[in-house]
């Protein structure tokens, strides 16, 4: 394929990408009143107001006056939707664009956007590194994604009777109850991260080789009945299990079990967009902090995987040596593979999808939860801020924890082995759960 024919591909690509997202931004608000947009449903959220304008601003920034090199539609909102100017809690207070001018102002900026893309030369020998392979306009599909990821989360919080609907995922597949409890993860060096993905995010490159000894992994996320097991023993009540810091949230936040569970006489309930049920056992955990996983981990004599080892597992293939883009190979994630998308409301059964296994058999590794990780956010050797400072550079630190692996509120676009996200090891309204490891001193070495 000529680099011309390569660019027209990129750009049909990117085309559909930002369409995606804008059908799926659309569908996470169109049912919800005005008086719902505006309104703010938890303090760690934004009204879903500023996220729809805020998609729109950072539309018009990069695509339409930085790609586009035009004059933009609205460079004077950039104050009011620039997320270090206004932390969330002071968001309802400002004077954002009402419902209606918001979705007018993602109309324009989409019409101009795809006008420079058009125009955009896409092909991988652009020496523009923000336009070769149509990197920015990938990018501004993946933000918003992201957002709308956000925006689940706010709509999970919000009370009151549902405004999203979908269908259950598939039940867990015949072969559960034979599956192993962990798999061997074989030692020896590995390629970590990437530096030849077009849409890779700058915190993902550039590619560098690890030596990771053997481990044992999870063959599948912890289970609801898992967790139950560790809160009926007690988990949240004996300090042994916990680091001193989350020691000191369990008892200042007053934590009992996963946020939006409740205890009735001797079930759980949960609240799921919603809706009161029964919390399934054969669910993966989810929206529990990254102190409550790691809590966990260490009660059942075992700890957290690395991000390095999560990576691992997800990417390496011991047949060839290489790293893959997904657990299951190279190819584009389908509904067989993954737990993807927001096609479901919830995670599936552990166990499931087994054609999206890694090598090792470890599964549900991408989709159903986010995965908590030992491991603080943290550049990787050789990384620089690209296109800029404040999507990775200004969280690396020990303020944050790494989650991998995507959920069932995220899109493929924005989900593959080496992606990465980050949050307070506090967060529980975020779509995380975990797995759990432990060493494999001499075993296993390939
Ligand atoms: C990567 C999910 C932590 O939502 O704060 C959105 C993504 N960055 N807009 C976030 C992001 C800028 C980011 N996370
Ligand atoms: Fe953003």
């Amino acid at each position: 394929m000529t680099n011309q024919h390569h660019g027209t591909t990129m750009s049909v690509a990117a085309r559909a990408a930002l369409e995606t997202a804008r059908r799926r931004t659309l569908r996470l608000t169109d049912p919800v009143t005005d008086a719902d947009l505006v309104a703010q449903h938890s303090r760690l959220m934004s009204p879903l107001v500023w996220d729809l304008a805020h998609i729109a601003n950072q539309e018009d920034l990069w695509l339409v006056r930085t790609a586009g090199r035009r004059a933009g539609l609205r460079p004077d909102l950039d104050p009011l939707y620039d997320a270090f100017r206004h932390p969330r809690a002071d968001r309802p207070a400002l004077p954002l664009l009402g419902p209606a001018a918001a979705r007018d102002y993602l109309t324009a900026v989409r019409a101009a956007a795809l006008e420079v893309l058009d125009g955009a030369d896409t092909s991988p020998d652009n020496p523009d590194p923000l336009l070769a392979d149509g990197f920015v306009f990938g990018m501004l599909a993946q933000h918003e994604q992201q957002h709308d990821e956000t925006m689940l989360a706010t709509l999970q919080l919000r009370e009151g009777a549902p405004v999203l609907h979908a269908p259950a995922p598939p039940p867990a597949p015949a072969d559960v109850a034979t599956l192993p409890r962990e798999v061997l993860v074989p030692g020896g060096r590995f390629t970590m991260g990437t530096s030849t993905d077009p849409w890779a995010l700058d915190n993902e490159r550039p590619h560098h080789v690890l030596d990771v000894p053997a481990f044992w992994l999870d063959t599948v996320p912890v289970s609801n009945a898992a967790y139950q097991e560790f809160i009926a023993a007690g988990g949240y009540r004996e300090p042994r299990w916990w680091t001193p810091e989350g020691w000191r949230h369990v008892r200042t936040a007053g934590l009992e079990a996963p946020l939006f569970w409740r205890r009735e006489g001797d079930r759980w309930l949960r609240r799921r967009f919603g809706v009161v049920e029964e919390v399934p056992p054969d669910e993966p955990v989810l929206h529990v902090c990254w102190y409550e996983a790691d809590a966990y981990a260490r009660w059942a004599g075992r700890r957290l995987p690395t991000e390095a080892e999560w990576e691992k597992a997800a990417r390496h293939d011991p047949a060839t040596g290489r790293s893959r883009r997904y657990p299951w190979g190279d190819a584009e994630p389908g509904p067989e593979h993954a737990n993807l998308g927001q096609r479901h409301l919830q995670p599936a059964p552990v166990g499931g999808y087994p054609a999206g296994a890694a090598p090792s058999g470890a599964r549900q590794l991408v989709g159903d939860v986010w995965e908590w990780t030992a491991s603080d956010f943290a550049p990787y050797p050789g990384f620089t801020a690209f296109p800029y400072k404040e999507y990775s550079e200004v969280f690396f630190g020990p303020d944050y924890k790494v989650l991998r692996g995507g959920a069932f509120s995220v899109d493929p676009v924005a989900c593959r082995g080496t992606f990465r996200n980050w949050d307070f090891p506090v967060r529980r309204q975020i779509f995380a759960g975990f797995r759990t490891a432990r060493d494999a001193s001499g075993e296993g070495r390939a």
